[in-house]
């Protein structure tokens, strides 16, 4: 799959020189910082660009709330289910403004559901891994939270009009998350047991390298990100944001007394950044594929939740449709 990926390629770019006039006039206004609006003309395949990766954001954001859902029933304190509970229900006010955002684009939401279904549209790789103890929520928030903010707020300044204003709304949201998620974390490395402790670094462990992997392909290996960049519907490369994300993430690390499961991990005087081992790739494409820990418990557990709301959407329907009879008939 890897091998397969690569040899696919990173997707050429048109120069100016090669753009219709009307590809050209679309260029001009995003590199004059101008958004585009649903109205506007756009090439076919920024359009189809947009839905595909608005759509994954909104199935993560869905999917994203399985793994802490699992511990809504567990959590340890009133306080703490509370908060966790507040979480996932944001994340799924997340996927509604996202799906909205898509929809703008000609999209149909069932359509692209059904295709999350079937497997043919992915979601963040970071949900196919299992939730195992109390400290993975606190992990989860810190550092799946954490690396979704530097993902996503520079998503605030997307190209696109729609998908960029959801992403100041998630954004706020997101910061909330983190924060709930290393105060857990903290609150187990200051008060905790020594077993409690030994949980905490468990957590980081799992979740380390699956989160550096929520950031995409290393560049050369992205088919996706140079014309992406070029519409300037991403503003930061993968590894750019993955490499901003660790250099944020070291001194909170320290900082609750827990190390990274890397022992290449080390700041770089030079380059004033830390550098890092090598992502498992293997390992990333194979979550891709389908074969993560958890892909098809999630996918199983998505379908059994639309197929046991159907009534309630169809009762919503029929509902509607009566008082829209009833206004018709007063008219
Ligand atoms: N998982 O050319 P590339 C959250 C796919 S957090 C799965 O670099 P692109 C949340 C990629 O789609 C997460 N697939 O692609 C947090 C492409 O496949 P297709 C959601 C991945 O799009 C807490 C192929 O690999 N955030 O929501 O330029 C609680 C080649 O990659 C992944 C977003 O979705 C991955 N990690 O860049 C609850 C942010 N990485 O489509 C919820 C918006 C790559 O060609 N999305 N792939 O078949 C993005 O910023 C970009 O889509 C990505 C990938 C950086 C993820």
């Amino acid at each position: 799959m890897y091998a397969q990926l690569v040899e696919t390629g990173v997707k050429r770019v048109k120069t100016l020189a090669e753009m219709s006039p009307e590809e050209r006039t679309f260029q001009e206004k995003v590199d004059a910082e101008i958004k585009i609006e649903p109205r506007n003309w756009m090439p076919e395949a920024y359009r189809k660009t947009l839905v595909r990766q608005i759509s994954q954001h909104a199935h993560s954001e869905i999917v994203g709330m399985l793994p802490e859902g699992n511990w809504v029933t567990r959590a340890p304190t009133l306080k703490r289910k509370l908060q966790l509970m507040a979480k996932i229900q944001d994340e799924a006010g997340h996927g509604l403004y996202l799906y909205s955002a898509m929809e703008t684009l000609g999209a149909s939401r069932d359509e692209e559901i059904e295709n999350l279904h079937q497997g043919k549209s992915k979601y963040s790789s970071i949900f196919n891994y299992p939730t195992l103890n109390w400290a993975d929520m606190g992990a989860v928030g810190w550092l799946v939270d954490g690396a979704a903010i530097v993902n996503q707020v520079v998503l605030q300044r997307t190209s696109y009009g729609p998908y960029a204003r959801a992403m100041v709304r998630i954004c706020k949201e997101e910061s909330f998350h983190q924060r709930q998620g290393y105060q857990i974390l903290l609150d187990l490395m200051r008060e905790g047991t020594k077993e409690q402790k030994a949980m905490v670094q468990d957590a980081i462990n799992r979740l380390w390298w699956p989160s550096l992997m929520m950031f995409g392909p290393s560049d050369e290996h992205s088919p996706n990100s140079k014309q992406s960049m070029a519409w300037k519907i991403k503003r930061k490369s993968n590894d750019e944001l993955r490499q901003m994300f660790i250099d944020q993430t070291i001194p909170q690390l320290e900082f609750l007394g827990c190390t990274a499961p890397d022992p290449d991990l080390k700041w770089n005087e030079e380059t004033g950044h830390y550098d890092f081992g090598e992502i498992d790739w293997n390992e990333f494409y194979e979550v891709l594929k389908g074969n993560g820990p958890c892909n098809r418990e999630r996918i199983a557990t998505r379908k059994k939740a639309i197929d046991e709301g159907a009534w309630v959407r169809q009762a919503a329907k029929a509902y509607a449709e009566k008082q829209q009879q009833k206004q018709h008939t007063a008219a």
